[in-house]
């Protein structure tokens, strides 16, 4: 008995919601029973409504705009305590196809992966611009470099996740869930894998990303922590290298003086040279603490999925009575 919750986190959708409906598959091979959830995430028009009128299984509203990647959290938890073996998550704005949601979840149902992202393949969309496509793909390279994995499209928002992988996605940053979970789950060595999917027209511009520059600044932002998040002592030490190579340009200056005899006149690359050396420890030692605290992390992971675990169960246990 496999059942599938589809979510869809919306922000004023209300043109393009009944679109995404309709198009979504009734029935999948495999797949019991196929529900959609909705994260209303404070709309200011009639998406709810719309919904309910569509006869969409299950209603999330969130008083006020929280964000994509908080509403995206809270449809995940929703569908697991809904009793979801698999949670596919796609946009609002009609830009996913429905039909690809069978090709999308076939690697979790023959239990070869535990996440599955929608490669749009953005080469071939003709309607991004040259820079949003070359951004793209050197994004998704970033991407593909910090997480270890071989995603093509990093910010794609067309994805399925296993129960299991759904348990694990912790997410702290507050812009995009995209690329977090994709570093996520190639450090917890999650089996990830990309199918590619259609995409429609695009309706209307982008809401998540305001311009160019924005996107790139949240993106580096998301980037940057979440290495340092699994990747403490690596990033630390890089850091505290190039300070300690920093010193050692002014320290050679002044033993080459010293030792023709006018070592006198340099104190000055002297004291650089102390300078850099000290901060450089520093940082190396900055990142010994960020190191035991990122275990201190991982150990609340792991007593987070347990609880998760323990809630799940209570709820399906109290369901069967
Ligand atoms: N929960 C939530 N969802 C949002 C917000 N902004 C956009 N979305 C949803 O995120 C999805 C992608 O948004 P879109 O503007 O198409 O961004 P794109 O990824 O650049 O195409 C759509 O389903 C939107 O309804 C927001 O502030 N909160
Ligand atoms: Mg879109």
């Amino acid at each position: 008995m496999t059942k599938l919750i589809i979510q869809i986190p919306c922000y004023n959708e209300e043109k393009t919601l009944p679109l995404t409906l309709n198009d979504l598959p009734r029935r999948i091979p495999g797949v019991a029973a196929i529900e959609t959830l909705i994260i209303d995430d404070g709309s200011t028009d009639e998406t709810v409504e719309v919904a309910r009128k569509a006869g969409v299984d299950h209603i999330i509203r969130n008083k006020c705009n929280k964000g994509l990647a908080r509403s995206f959290l809270a449809g995940l938890d929703a569908s697991l305590r809904l009793g979801a073996d698999i949670i596919v998550n796609t946009d609002g704005d009609n830009q996913y196809q429905g039909q690809d949601i069978a090709k999308l979840i076939a690697p979790i149902l023959r239990g070869d992966a535990d996440i599955v992202i929608g490669d749009r393949q953005t080469g071939n969309m003709s309607h991004l611009s040259f820079t949003r496509k070359k951004l793209q793909r050197i994004g998704s390279f970033i991407v593909r470099l910090l997480s270890e994995t071989n995603v093509p499209d990093a910010v794609s928002g067309f994805r399925a996740f296993s129960r299991d992988a759904a348990m694990q996605m912790n997410i702290v940053s507050p812009f995009s869930y995209t690329i977090e979970t994709i570093i996520q789950a190639g450090k917890k060595h999650m089996a990830i894998t990309s199918v590619p999917v259609g995409t429609n027209l695009q309706r209307r511009e982008s809401r998540l990303f305001k311009s160019i520059p924005q996107f790139l600044e949240r993106s580096a932002t998301t980037m940057i922590r979440m290495y340092t998040m699994y990747q403490p002592l690596r990033v630390f030490f890089y850091i505290g290298c190039f300070f300690i190579l920093g010193g050692l340009i002014p320290s050679i200056r002044f033993l080459i003086y010293y030792f023709l005899g006018q070592g006198g006149g340099h104190i000055q690359s002297l004291i650089l040279a102390a300078i850099f050396f000290i901060v450089g420890f520093q940082i190396l030692m900055i990142g010994l603490v960020a190191d035991v605290i990122s275990f201190n992390r991982r150990l609340i992971e792991d007593t987070l999925l347990k609880v998760k675990r323990i809630e799940l169960d209570h709820l399906n246990s109290n369901r069967k009575k």
